[in-house]
């Protein structure tokens, strides 16, 4: 599941659940231990666990331990459920993990909730590591042969259950010996690309260069960088979305200079209930994580957590059902539309 040189970053072990604490990265290799379900929700909200897929997968071992806690009583654990979901709104792969595992849950008798729940947790993980394994051989297959990319945030192992979604094509070009390198944005202002990116790229063995968010546009007009590949929170049916604020002026300058714009994800990460962007629940953070720790004191910060890219600035879109291209009409039943992925 974890490609060589990293840390796993998500471990169920003697009834807990053991989470590789993103805050102290690179710094230190830490572990959470979550023994409820609040100290599940605690560890999303604070990004100690972060990245759609990863809060995915933290929200449905979440609800083993929620169903632990409730003994017979399912209100209470739809009620935790809901807190657990409601932690971050934007990522829909939060949702749908906390649904899958509630759902596995409810099936069963009461006293078995706990290990349907978590038997529903282990099989989103192993299928999490096969998705993210198609993810990044269909992607690598889009990087042009002995170039350098540009990505943003950070989608590598840490994120998902697997080798991660952009930063995992970007890892499975490298090793097809295609690849140069990438850039990676810093990644204003809770620095995931500088901490976690970085990080992980010197961990992998992929050459890796750090620009502050703001060089992107000099980097696109330079003719250095062939491709733009970035992750997903959530994708609505045309095509819009919602990843890691930045993302839009990436994709503007990409359009701008004629670089492919390229959104790695998984299906899980598709909302096809969503027929525009407009209606993703957009995330805003305390604003301290933008004034910190340089601005006066009384400064009032704008600090959305996500933006929106249009799918019309969007050349390909890979998931592990196929690779879909503009216009875009993902449907619910749509997992077998897109040009398959190669085996
Ligand atoms: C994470 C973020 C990532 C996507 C990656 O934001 O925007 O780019 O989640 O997802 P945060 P994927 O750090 O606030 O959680 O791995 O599916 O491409």
């Amino acid at each position: 599941m974890t490609p060589p040189g990293m840390p796993v970053n998500l471990q169920w072990a003697d009834g807990t659940l053991h989470i590789l604490d993103q805050r102290r990265l690179p710094a230190q290799e830490a572990y959470l231990v979550c023994r409820s379900a609040g100290d599940v929700a605690a560890a999303i909200a604070s990004l100690a666990v972060r990245g759609a897929p990863a809060i995915g997968l933290a929200g449905a071992y979440g609800i083993a331990l929620a169903a632990g806690e409730c003994g017979q009583d399912t209100a209470r654990l739809r009620f935790l459920a809901e807190t657990l979901a409601r932690t971050r709104p934007t990522a829909v792969n939060l949702q749908r993990g906390v649904d899958a595992a509630l759902r596995a849950a409810l099936q069963v008798p009461a006293g078995d909730m706990a290990r349907a729940a978590l038997e529903a947790a282990h099989a989103l993980h192993l299928q999490d590591a096969a998705v993210c394994q198609a993810i990044a051989e269909a992607g690598a297959d889009l990087i042009p042969a002995g170039s350098w990319v540009l990505t943003h945030c950070h989608t590598g192992a840490l994120a998902t259950g697997g080798v991660g979604t952009a930063l995992g094509a970007i890892g499975a070009a490298r090793s097809r010996g295609m690849l140069h390198g990438v850039y990676a944005c810093e990644t204003r202002p809770l620095w995931q690309g500088a901490r976690l990116t970085a990080w992980e790229c010197d961990r992998r063995g992929i050459p890796c260069r750090l620009l502050v968010d703001g060089a992107a546009g000099m980097l696109l007009a330079s003719g250095r960088c062939r491709a733009v590949l970035v992750g997903a929170d959530r994708i609505a049916a045309n095509g819009d979305v919602a990843n890691k604020v930045g993302t839009y002026p990436l994709a503007v300058l990409a359009a701008r200079h004629a670089v492919p714009f390229i959104v790695l994800a998984p299906w899980s990460s598709v909302d096809p209930c969503l027929p525009d962007g407009s209606r993703i629940p957009v995330e805003e953070r305390d604003p301290g994580e933008v004034t910190a720790p340089v601005a006066p004191a009384n400064t009032i910060a704008f600090n959305p957590a996500f933006d929106v890219t249009p799918g019309s600035l969007v050349s390909a879109i890979v998931t592990e059902t196929g690779i879909y291209r503009r216009p875009y009409a993902l449907r619910r039943e749509a997992p077998n539309e897109g040009v398959p992925v190669a085996p």
